[in-house]
């Protein structure tokens, strides 16, 4: 069945295609965003991207069980941590067992879920199992863990400016190998809570034309819709968009701190120059 639509929904579809093509996975917009208190890592190794599963559930981190554990679901953990493709599934504690609560059992993912808490699976600490059966993921890429990182940890920084209140936008959410905000919808709003979030005064600009570089490591963040007020750019209103910024430029910021005027150039402070 196939009835009329609206011209206007289709022009919208129509532009929200051409804005993805070039990336194939940028379709999936609907992703729900990083849970709250919920986060995953691979341990038991040097490297981000192997090791046994443990999901930070209620205040800590617990393991998950072998059991039907397969390269699904590891794929979507490889995903998830951005670590590429999953190499092996293992479902005995290759790395060593863990210990503390055993979070998660029987999980089946499908293979294309964001985050590894939405496959299915027969509820939160529901298992039959012990830590000989600890589920174990080895993913194709290899990075060094991140420091300090906990549970949903965030760190923002401005980067490829000439200091620290001046740059493009990066946010690191644990377990979240992504760190890019794309410049979609980006306004002064929303370059005010970063300044904000930096001490680093008052917002002179919103940049989405790609001023300082582009990041490459996947976007975070998408349609921020901050008021200006919120204390965290993460308690603005975003939308979690894993794959590309399709045709977007990273969001950029220019802070008063920075010393830079609203274009980018050094303020050399004319009043006194030309005195
Ligand atoms: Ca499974
Ligand atoms: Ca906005």
């Amino acid at each position: 069945m196939y009835t009329a639509m609206e011209p206007t929904l289709f022009l919208m579809l129509i532009a929200e295609v051409l804005q993805d093509i070039g990336s194939v996975s940028a379709l999936s917009t609907t992703a729900t965003p990083p849970t709250p208190g919920l986060s995953l890592r691979l341990a038991g190794t040097y490297n981000y991207c192997e090791g046994r599963v443990e999901v930070y559930y209620k205040g800590a981190w617990g393991t998950v069980c072998g059991n039907n554990w397969d390269i699904k679901d590891a794929e979507v953990v490889c995903q998830q941590l951005g670590c590429g493709n999953a190499v092996e599934a293992l479902s005995w504690p290759k790395f060593g067992s863990g210990s503390g609560k055993i979070v998660l059992s029987d999980v089946q993912c499908k293979g294309d879920e964001f985050f590894l808490w939405d496959c299915k699976n027969p509820g939160w600490e529901v298992h039959n199992c012990n830590h000989e059966q600890d589920a174990t993921v080895l993913c194709t890429d290899e990075k060094y863990k991140p420091a300090g990182t906990e549970g949903d940890v965030v760190f923002m920084q401005l980067v490829g400016g000439p200091n620290r209140c001046a740059g493009r936008v990066e946010v690191t959410f644990f377990a979240n190998w992504r760190k890019e905000v794309c410049s979609e919808g980006w306004d002064i709003r929303d370059a005010q809570v970063v300044c904000n979030e930096l001490y680093c005064g008052t917002a002179l600009s919103a940049l989405s034309d790609g001023s300082f570089g582009k990041g490459d490591s996947g976007p975070l963040m998408t349609h921020v819709d901050c008021s200006g007020s919120e204390d965290y750019l993460l308690s603005c209103p975003y939308e979690y968009r894993p794959a590309t910024c399709g045709n977007y430029n990273d969001a950029a910021v220019i802070c008063s701190d920075s010393g830079l005027t609203p274009t980018g150039m050094p303020d050399f402070g004319s009043s006194t120059i030309f005195a």
